[in-house]
């Protein structure tokens, strides 16, 4: 029959692709190109974000197979991590079959959609021999300084009973929002487990944990840390040379990171009880408007306010107090901060006036940002202002917009919301409405004159003057970074390869006794590991004497932090990768996964690459060449997840139009709505294609004389195969799909005009197999089968042009650049012409002779002249 049963197709090709291996990658494979999805959490199913992500990798692995290369396109799972442990305690099972159950059901469905993997390099991070190398990573870390374990306040969610990292704390949204934002954080779709974006810094709800909603307290604890902030900087400036990432991600990784800078300056103070001398450090961005700092204000946790605690009950009482209130443990809480402090009997000598300050201890000031300490300039910061103003703190105003600047002065004001209303007049009197926050010029007439030489120096110029001629400032950078926490208190992950002895301390586990493996779980309340007292009680590696084991487990942001390594040598006894390999094999071509992934997950990838290149077991020290960041699919306007109900599960449409559906539906990097109508149109190419050739191959009726339409056609078919190839590289699959409707539309044409030359038709339908092959697989199979009768299309050549290829090359460049050109115009008409279907204006506007484009707006304007005529 004519019609395509998609169940029984899918079962045979890939029972003949694995039968034959063709998606493996083949032995001896010299620098393949690694095509890589971030591998899936072990959620239970797989959802349309998963279906998308893999499609992208799938077609362009098979395009790249198509054009000859070695591919590498592996996956593996994500498996530890929280839910499995609640998933647990729900069904009474253990996390360890609940995870297996899992993957079962998921590779199955990865495995009916006909993504074609090296399943034989498949990678699960719960088991002991893939979690051993987290371990063997934590003491080359350790050796190489950059873990760190220290008492801590941090993020504690008291539901799911451990700490959270920064960006696992959200703001909770207003009521109206909140169930988005509870499935972005429930969805934990890809490698980095779904955490979502920076926005518990955004201050201005309360901040709860990412996966339950429940409030996060703050806690001091012990924890382990990576030092990622030892990596800062490169990590900012290496992003310079991710030509090939987003501009976007780039950008989130740069505001994420932060860094900042600016001057230190020390402010001498002295203490009135005892009259002892200290000094304060400050970090400030703006060190040219120390003139104007009315007070110092310290945070609660520095040493100074102790040092004044101990000698006193009320400011004992503010610290303690405030300590436990801090709104947050990470980065300045930049819109929702407290004006809460307490004046001390410290004063500070402001290093240039000379002038004796007050010294406050404040809780907007925050303890690992900077110093722990700032200068207070009301007049020219918003926070210090609102300080000032709760507690009755003169405000100057030291720097004025420049002259001539006008009203447009405030635009330059980085609090320009709170700015609108003051700039006018504001070099004229001292202004107290609100902060004057822009570079400007400097204003200190009624300054001693020892500094008059700054006076009306533009902001810019006195900074630079100071950090250069002044003892008391230096030059200095801060960072939003923190380091990376990575401790949980929870079962499901890699235990920490650690002892704590009574002699001997931390020690940690020598090599030779990894892994150190999880014991068997139980339920409990708290952390299964402090109950497995059997497996906790140990002796010391170093003096034999009694130790107990470390019972906090990893972040599971840790295995996926080289997972990548792992799949070039999988089964790799002694080491977590081959060094000779990684060097040739590395970096990933290209890496495709959700967008909510731009800081955390895709950060850490670089920050361990670039550690292990510093420890001599890597050249490279980035990870990832192609960086495709991949849109939202969404239902009814919501982001389709599992947690949120939504899904629709690919085999009811069967793979071919699901595949063909989320890749033609929109560019990669953009949302788009999953709707049954559009998914229908997958399916009716999917029938055409199909009946095409089985219509043709009944038929066999045809000429064999050549005629200029054959030469046409032919011409035609060079022509799609140039854009296809030009299109799959640049990820733009639905070009494709259009590309290949296009010629088949032709072929249609060629075949009803005339009686067809077997040969030309025969060769545009097997282009068309081969070209929409990487996309819809099972229906290339078929569709090549048919028309050939040997082979497999997944080992096909990328087909050859007739023509010489410099011509249809020229031609095809040509052609682009007038579509460039003319997309804005024709764009203008079409409005006009009130054509609004985009679709329809992409079709004309890529091909506007073959769409007689002409006639089209000829027409149009014409029903619009009579749309005119009958409304007068
Ligand atoms: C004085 C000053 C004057 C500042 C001025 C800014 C403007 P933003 O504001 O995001 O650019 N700062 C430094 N350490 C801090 C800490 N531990 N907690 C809270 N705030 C801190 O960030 C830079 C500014 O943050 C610094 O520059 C400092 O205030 C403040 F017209 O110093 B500034
Ligand atoms: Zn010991």
């Amino acid at each position: 029959t004519n019609q395509y049963d998609h169940a029984q197709v899918q079962e045979f090709w890939q029972y003949v692709w694995e039968r034959d291996g063709v998606t493996e990658l083949p032995n001896g494979a010299v620098d393949p190109t690694y095509v890589l999805g971030m591998f899936p959490y072990t959620s239970g199913t797989l959802h349309m974000g998963h279906v998308r992500n893999y499609a992208i990798t799938d077609a362009y692995a098979r395009y790249r197979r198509l054009r000859g290369d070695d591919v590498l396109h592996p996956m593996g799972w994500d498996a530890f991590g929280l839910p499995a442990e609640n998933a647990a305690y729900e069904r009474a099972s253990d996390p360890e079959s609940w995870t297996r159950a899992c993957i079962r059901r998921m590779r199955e469905e990865l495995e009916t959609l006909g993504f074609g993997y090296d399943w034989s390099r498949e990678i699960t991070t719960c088991e002991p021999s893939y979690y051993r190398w987290n371990q063997w990573l934590f003491k080359r870390f350790h050796e190489a300084s950059l873990v760190e374990f220290t008492g801590a306040t941090v993020n504690w969610c008291p539901d799911c009973e451990t700490v959270l990292a920064d960006a696992q704390v959200v703001l909770e949204e207003p009521e109206s929002e909140r169930d988005t934002t509870a499935a972005d954080g429930a969805d934990a779709d890809t490698a980095a487990s779904g955490d979502r974006d920076d926005s518990s810094h955004g201050h201005t709800g309360s901040r709860v944990c990412w996966r339950c909603a429940t409030p996060v307290e703050q806690r001091e604890l012990d924890q382990w840390f990576f030092t990622i902030t030892d990596y800062a900087d490169e990590l900012v400036d290496g992003l310079d040379d991710l030509e090939q990432w987003p501009e976007g991600v780039r950008e989130i990784q740069r505001n994420w990171i932060g860094r900042q800078e600016g001057a230190r300056l020390t402010f001498d103070v002295s203490t009135a009880a005892d009259e002892s001398e200290t000094a304060v450090d400050v970090f400030s961005t703006r060190p040219e408007t120390v003139f104007g700092a009315t007070f110092v204000a310290i945070s609660p946790e520095h040493d100074l306010a102790s040092e004044l605690a101990s000698a006193d009950d009320e400011v004992a009482t503010f610290v303690d107090q405030a300590r436990t209130s801090a709104p947050d443990t990470g980065h300045a809480a930049r819109d929702d901060f407290s004006t809460a402090g307490l004046e001390t009997d410290a004063t500070a000598q402001n290093p240039l006036t000379g002038e004796e300050i007050p010294v406050y201890i404040a809780e907007y000031v925050l303890a690992d940002v900077g110093t722990g300490a700032v200068m207070g300039v009301p007049g020219h910061n918003e926070r210090d202002y609102e300080f000032a103003r709760a507690h009755e703190l003169p405000i100057e105003t030291v720097v004025v917009p420049e002259a001539g600047e006008g009203e447009d002065s405030t635009d330059a004001g980085r609090e320009t919301e709170t700015n609108t209303d003051t700039s006018a007049g504001a070099d004229t009197d001292t202004n107290t409405d609100s902060p004057l926050t822009a570079d400007g010029t400097l204003a200190l007439e009624s300054m001693s004159s020892s500094h008059s030489e700054y006076d009306g120096q533009p902001s810019e110029v006195v900074r630079d003057h100071l950090v250069d001629d002044h003892e008391a400032i230096d030059p200095d950078v801060t960072y939003r970074l923190r380091d990376w926490l990575i401790s949980r208190q929870r079962y499901w992950g890699t235990p920490i390869p650690v002892v704590h002895c009574e002699d001997c301390g931390h020690v940690l586990v020598p090599d030779e006794e990894l892994p150190v493996e999880l014991p068997e779980f139980v339920q409990t309340t708290g952390n299964p590991l402090d109950a497995a007292e059997e497996w906790k009680e140990t002796s010391c590696p170093d003096c034999g004497g009694p130790a107990e084991r470390e019972t906090d487990t990893m972040d599971t942001f840790v295995d996926s932090s080289w997972y990548f390594l792992r799949f070039l040598s999988p089964d790799l006894a002694d080491a977590p990768f081959d060094t000779e390999l990684a060097n040739e094999w590395l970096p990933v071509d290209v890496y495709v996964g959700g967008d909510e992934h731009a800081i955390l997950h895709l950060l850490y990838i670089r920050f361990v690459t670039r550690a292990l290149a510093d420890l001599g077991f890597l050249d490279q020290r980035e990870p990832v060449e192609r960086l495709v960041s991949q849109g939202t699919v969404l239902y009814e306007g919501e982001k389709m997840s599992s947690s949120s109900g939504n899904v629709v599960t690919p085999d009811e449409y069967g793979a071919e139009t699901t595949r063909l559906f989320v890749l033609s539906a929109a560019h990669p990097e953009q949302d788009f709505e999953w709707t049954a109508n559009d998914v229908r149109g997958a399916y009716d190419l999917q029938q055409a294609l199909y009946s095409m050739a089985t219509e043709f191959v009944d038929e066999g009726e045809t000429r064999v004389e050549r005629t200029s339409h054959d030469e046409f056609v032919d011409r035609e078919i060079d022509r799609t195969i140039v854009a296809a190839r030009t299109e799959f590289e640049r990820f733009r699959f639905h070009r494709v799909v259009t590309e290949v409707q296009e010629l088949a539309g032709l072929l249609r044409q060629y075949r009803s005009y005339d009686r067809i030359h077997g040969e030309v038709y025969r060769r545009g339908l097997l282009t068309i197999a081969v070209l929409i092959s990487p996309l819809a697989p099972h229906l290339g199979e078929e569709l090549w089968n048919k028309l050939r009768g040997d082979g497999l299309v997944v080992e096909a050549d990328w087909p050859a042009l007739e023509s010489d290829p410099a011509t249809i090359e020229v031609d095809y460049q040509l052609e682009r650049q007038l579509v460039e050109t003319t997309r804005a115009d024709v764009r203008d008409i079409l409005d006009v012409a009130s054509i609004d279907d985009p679709e329809r204006i992409d079709l004309v506007v890529a091909e506007p002779w073959k769409y007689e484009v002409g006639a089209r707006l000829a027409k149009a304007a014409g029903e619009m002249d009579d749309d005119r005529a009958a409304e007068t």
